[in-house]
């Protein structure tokens, strides 16, 4: 197989259709420069790293691994983000169901307390980073993890199922530095069945 580079996927909606949660604006500028820039700056350093790995070119290697776990970092969970939103009422919002909203009353007594604890790792995380949901097969737990930026605090091998950008270019353009409006918004257009799709991937059921 060719080696290839990274691709910013396409959004499955339309820019004005998480209005007015993340408005026509901030999503393209969003999408079409945060996300492809860390698309971008991972192509850009594979490329280098092709020409290094064969004696055409200098790598540092410290720099430019942390740079390219950042990019690429940004790259997955943009990729992931995307995805786990939709249009509120058109497969946005409300409540999981299926085997998540089981996984999630066994967990945390049920949706509201599941919300609100996870706010308030949104709303905790220091600097620039995301709040997002693994599961943990081995212990079959659903396990928060703050992102510091895109990359610092992960569990290796831990599958996300959803994850809410928590960077200020998420929601400043709309809502300045009132984030948690934005925390408490975003709810109306989290897409449940990808998610509740992921969760059962995940844990194989
Ligand atoms: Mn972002």
């Amino acid at each position: 197989m060719p080696k290839n580079f990274y691709v910013l996927p396409e959004l499955p909606y339309g820019y004005v259709d998480l209005a007015p949660v993340m408005s026509e604006e901030l999503l393209k500028i969003h999408h079409d420069k945060h996300h492809a820039a860390y698309v971008a700056g991972a192509n850009a350093i594979l490329e280098k790293m092709d020409k290094a790995h064969t004696g055409g070119a200098e790598l540092d290697p410290k720099a430019e691994l942390k740079a390219l776990s950042f990019n690429i970092g940004g790259h997955v969970l943009h990729s992931l983000f995307w995805e786990n939103l939709a249009p509120a009422n058109n497969g946005g919002g409300g409540e999981p169901g299926g085997k998540l909203a089981e996984k999630i009353k066994e967990d945390f007594g049920g949706f509201e307390n599941f919300k609100a604890g996870f706010i308030k790792i949104a709303m905790t995380v220091e600097g620039s980073g995301w709040a997002a949901l693994t599961y943990c097969l081995k212990t079959n737990r659903l396990i928060p993890m703050q992102v510091e930026k895109h990359n610092t605090n992960l569990y290796p091998n831990f599958k996300i199922i959803m994850a809410i950008d928590a960077f200020e270019h998420a929601y400043y353009l709309d809502y300045k530095n009132d984030k948690a409006r934005f925390f408490e918004a975003i709810w109306s257009v989290i897409n449940w069945k990808i998610v509740d799709e992921r969760y059962k991937q995940v844990a194989s059921l």
